[in-house]
């Protein structure tokens, strides 16, 4: 017998406004009213100004760590643009832009990074999950949202994010796995930006791209240039028009960069080169829009300097309230793990004192 070909793939590449403010006309007609266009580029250009601020925050010791989202801001505002606003938007860290799109309020995230637990109590009608740290959990959890939504005759689909880095964890291949087999309405979308802290994503994974990671679990993939909104928002709405009527996941790789450091607790210049980081800077998702709108004679240096006063006084107003939110009881270290709590954290709730360190004090009655 010869020997036949088992299968051919393709992934289809998806660019419509490129670094040079070339825009396809085809692709890309009607897809982004201009009205919105503008209030998408202002989205972005605040998103921007807050990691520019947070990280300032973070080094005068006023936030813990905070991971930049400088350069990726396109990806996830395409997909919140797209999606419904009861369809699930499931996140990690480096999606700040969808979530505030959603109406997340700036102080959730900030407090976040702050330390304070109640940034990650998302209103419930955004629809989003809080940031999560741990890689690879959260796509799990958008297959488990998307599969109750379908059990419970819900319309609603999710769409979820995380790193190339995420695409090596067993979390993601199950998840993947789950939501393909049994028809789970999922939008699986990973940022690639070539790198997973310092460790480059040609040694995490073979294949020529990370989209056909997907193509394993018989999803249609897409790679998507991730600094393009327009080629953002035509990929994301392809995925969940597919999820909507056939029930099924969909795998989008959108190709991106960081252009800051991993997070505040890493310097990335000890392992990419200068070279590499100004080749993506001048692909930046917002320099190309800006290059658009002028060339529509929709934006002038006027609209974008009171846009800046706009977004500065928006975010200070932000870090303000995030800074000045009542203290939490002490009592909530103790409150929310255990149903009934037992007798000795009873007593350091009551107490704080704990004899387990040798404390002995009259007012303990565990100590007598
Ligand atoms: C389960 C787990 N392992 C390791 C880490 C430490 N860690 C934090 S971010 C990161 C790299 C993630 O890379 P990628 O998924 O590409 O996302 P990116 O940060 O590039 O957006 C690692 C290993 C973690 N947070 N969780
Ligand atoms: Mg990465």
């Amino acid at each position: 017998m010869p020997i036949t070909n088992a299968i051919s793939i393709e992934i289809p590449r998806i660019s419509i406004l490129d670094e040079k403010g070339n825009f396809d006309e085809k692709l890309g007609k009607g897809l982004i009213p201009d009205a919105d266009l503008l209030k998408l580029y202002e989205a972005m250009s605040s998103c921007r100004h807050l990691d520019e601020v947070a990280f300032r925050l973070q080094r005068s010791g006023r936030m813990g760590t905070y991971p930049q989202n400088m350069g990726q801001e396109a990806t996830s505002l395409g997909a919140a643009y797209v999606l419904n606003n009861d369809d699930w938007l499931v996140t990690c860290y480096r999606e700040n832009c969808g979530l505030f799109w959603r109406g997340v309020p700036m102080e959730s995230i900030l407090l976040h990074w702050m330390g304070d637990e109640r940034g990650n109590a998302m209103p419930r009608p955004h629809f989003a999950t809080p940031i999560a740290v741990p890689i690879g959990t959260q796509m799990l959890h958008a297959t488990g949202l998307a599969w109750a939504a379908k059990y419970r005759g819900e319309k609603r689909i999710s769409c979820t994010f995380f790193g190339d880095g995420a695409t090596s964890e067993g979390d993601f291949h199950e998840a993947a796995n789950f939501a393909a087999n049994l028809d789970i309405p999922v939008v699986f979308c990973c940022q690639n930006n070539f790198w997973a802290i310092s460790v480059p994503g040609k040694i995490q994974c073979s294949a020529p791209t990370v989209a056909q990671r997907g193509i394993a679990y018989g999803m249609p993939c897409m790679q998507v240039d991730g600094n393009d909104i327009f080629a953002c928002v035509y990929a994301v709405k392809k995925a969940t028009e597919r999820a909507r009527a056939e029930g099924k996941p969909s795998f989008i790789e959108f190709v991106t960069y960081r252009l800051g450091d991993h997070t505040t607790a890493d310097d990335a210049r000890r392992y990419r080169d200068q070279a590499e980081v100004d080749a993506w800077k001048a692909k930046d998702p917002l320099i190309r829009i800006r290059m658009l709108i002028e060339k529509r004679k929709l934006w002038d240096d006027a609209k974008q300097e009171a846009m800046m006063a706009r977004i500065e006084k928006d975010i200070a107003a932000a870090i303000e309230r995030a800074e000045h939110i009542e203290a939490p009881p002490r009592s909530d270290v103790f409150d929310y793990t255990f149903e009934e709590l037992p007798a000795d954290l009873r007593t350091q709730r009551e107490t704080f004192e704990t004899t387990s360190l040798g404390q002995e004090r009259a007012s303990n009655p565990a100590s007598a």
